[in-house]
């Protein structure tokens, strides 16, 4: 079977975090009208797709992944007016929407969970999971996905509920059929709207295990696989929602999983169960996680890492569709975590801007990512904001843990990594606010920003606009075949792209060494793309060299 074309397979997606992305009044957050006065910057990276984070009603204790309000915009990011004229302003430049749908877990502060809370025969009551406790302790040993437990007490029914991330963000009940008929209505209003699809908030996690054992596991990467993802129901949710609603629609959709495995990743996306269109797994992005989770960091592994993608191109291949991204809102740079952010910041940057466009499935660029944004160290944990950070901060300090080695996981993991203000020039505050950002500026901002490399044609961002329009001209990179040549060579990753229509051969050399290929030589077909200014043709590659030929 060939799967089918469409303008989701074909597009290339911006991700914003709207509270780090532009401010339009200077009150130090970002905000809806500070995206509007960006769309002819987005529309200029020859992207198709926006999907914003979050920007729904919501106490902001995990920045809007816990939601008071569906309906409703967040009053420090505008109105729905606001709203309306960002849609409008993305369909008017021909481009599209997609919203997050948070709906594995609402906020404490959603009037369910107000009403949910208060009685045992309150009429919300089932819209969660409430247990008693296991003889004097937790209803489960259950890790929680940001440290501590997954329980909470609610003194008024005696009783505990569960939630896998902060205590503010209570798990609904998906078994309730009225809970699974608000999500779809909340997805039709949206629809009814105008926008143009959803990526789904951990939707991997949406049916529970009702037995609720124990685990008997301490690695939360484990815990999750076997006992919070691909719940028994899963797909019966998945299938009854496409039914209900999404098939209604010409809208793209996008689950996020953790726990969505090489195993099990067709069932979500496989084009004949008609659930989800692509997925975002995580191989590639939990490959830096040691037995100790996020703050645990190892070394991550060029064969491994390659593994992953020709794993996945070859599973999903003329049956389902996958995302292809390399970093977002919850994970470090890409270019500090899989390039060189020093000296070779420029040509690694570019090479995974080559690497993002070149492979099969639907690519997504996180803001700033296009600049070559980087890391951020804080010289202390007080100016973090992330609530992950906090509380696995909070829980190294409590087990003794040397908290400057803390630190240095924290500079290397934190997700606030991603969360620095946008870099749009030198001006004070990176030119994101007049005011101070709720979260410090990256100090490098006067060096790597929008405004100067908007004036040089060798820049990252000259080389992402160049990269995206060549693969928008080049379908085979959308869909041909891929084959990786050379699996395990540790620094060199290679492969080639064909179809009936014309062949590619990347050549991207991962490493700060100069690595010689001696069949370099024997490429037939010009280089079309490199990140040296001055291109080479021999068998040498110099570091981070990429190159795309033509075959
Ligand atoms: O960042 C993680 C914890 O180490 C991931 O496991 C992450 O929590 C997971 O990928 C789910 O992320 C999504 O849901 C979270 C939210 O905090 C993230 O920002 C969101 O992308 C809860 O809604
Ligand atoms: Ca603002």
């Amino acid at each position: 079977m060939k799967t089918k074309n469409t303008w989701w397979k074909e597009g290339v997606v911006y991700q914003i975090y709207p509270r780090s992305f532009n401010d339009s009044n200077n009150d130090g957050i970002g905000d809806i009208r500070g995206i509007i006065e960006k769309l002819d910057y987005i529309k200029s990276l020859g992207v198709d797709i926006i999907w914003i984070c979050p920007v729904y009603r919501s106490p902001n204790d995990d920045n809007g992944y816990d939601v008071s309000d569906y309906r409703n915009i967040i009053d420090e990011f505008g109105t729905m007016g606001d709203f309306d004229e960002l849609l409008k302003g993305i369909h008017a430049r021909g481009m599209r929407l997609l919203m997050d749908l948070v709906a594995n877990h609402s906020s404490d502060e959603h009037h369910w969970f107000q009403e949910a809370r208060k009685s045992k025969d309150n009429p919300y009551r089932d819209y969660y999971f409430w247990k008693r406790s296991n003889n004097g302790s937790l209803p489960t040993n259950w890790p929680s996905f940001f440290g501590g437990d997954t329980w909470e007490y609610n003194a008024a029914t005696e009783d505990y509920y569960l939630h896998l991330f902060t205590k503010k963000q209570p798990d609904l009940n998906w078994e309730s059929p009225k809970v699974r008929q608000e999500i779809y209505d909340i997805i039709k209003f949206w629809f009814d709207k105008g926008i143009d699809g959803f990526r789904m908030d951990v939707i991997s996690l949406i049916s529970k295990r009702l037995e609720f054992e124990n685990t008997l596991s301490d690695d939360l990467g484990e815990v999750v696989e076997q006992y919070y993802a691909n719940g028994p129901r899963i797909h019966e949710y998945l299938q009854e929602m496409n039914h209900e609603v999404l098939s209604k629609y010409d809208i793209m959709t996008v689950g996020e999983g953790p726990g969505i495995t090489l195993e099990n990743g067709l069932d979500y996306v496989a084009e004949d169960r008609n659930e989800l269109n692509m997925i975002f797994h995580f191989d590639h992005m939990f490959m830096d996680n040691g037995p100790g989770g996020r703050l645990d960091p190892v070394d991550y592994d060029l064969v491994q890492f390659k593994k992953v993608f020709s794993d996945w191109d070859q599973t999903l291949k003329e049956k389902g569709w996958n995302g292809i991204f390399l970093g977002n809102h919850d994970f470090s740079r890409m270019v500090s975590r899989f390039g060189n952010d020093k000296e070779y910041h420029q040509e690694s940057a570019k090479l995974l801007a080559m690497l993002l466009l070149t492979l099969r499935g639907t690519t997504y660029i996180y803001q700033g990512d296009e600049i070559g944004m980087t890391n951020v160290a804080f010289d202390t944990i007080s100016d973090y904001r992330d609530v992950e950070t906090l509380q696995l901060w909070k829980m190294a300090k409590e087990e003794g843990r040397n908290m400057d080695q803390v630190l240095t996981a924290v500079h290397r993991q934190s997700r606030d990594n991603a969360r620095t203000p946008m870099q749009w020039s030198s001006a004070g505050n990176s030119g994101f606010s007049d005011a101070e950002p709720w979260i410090k500026v990256n100090s490098n901002y006067d060096s790597i920003n929008v405004a100067e490399q908007e004036k040089d044609g060798g820049s990252v961002l000259s080389f992402y606009r160049s990269m995206i329009k060549y693969r928008k001209a080049n379908k085979t990179l959308v869909y041909g075949d891929y084959k990786c040549i050379h699996p395990d060579h540790e620094q060199l990753y290679m492969f080639e792209r064909w179809d009936e229509e014309s062949g590619f051969m990347v050549v991207l050399n991962m490493s700060n060494e100069m690595v010689v290929v001696d069949e370099l030589n024997n490429i037939q077909g010009r280089i079309e793309i490199t990140n040296y200014s001055q291109s080479n043709t021999d068998n040498h590659l110099r570091p981070w060299e990429a190159r795309l030929h033509k075959l």
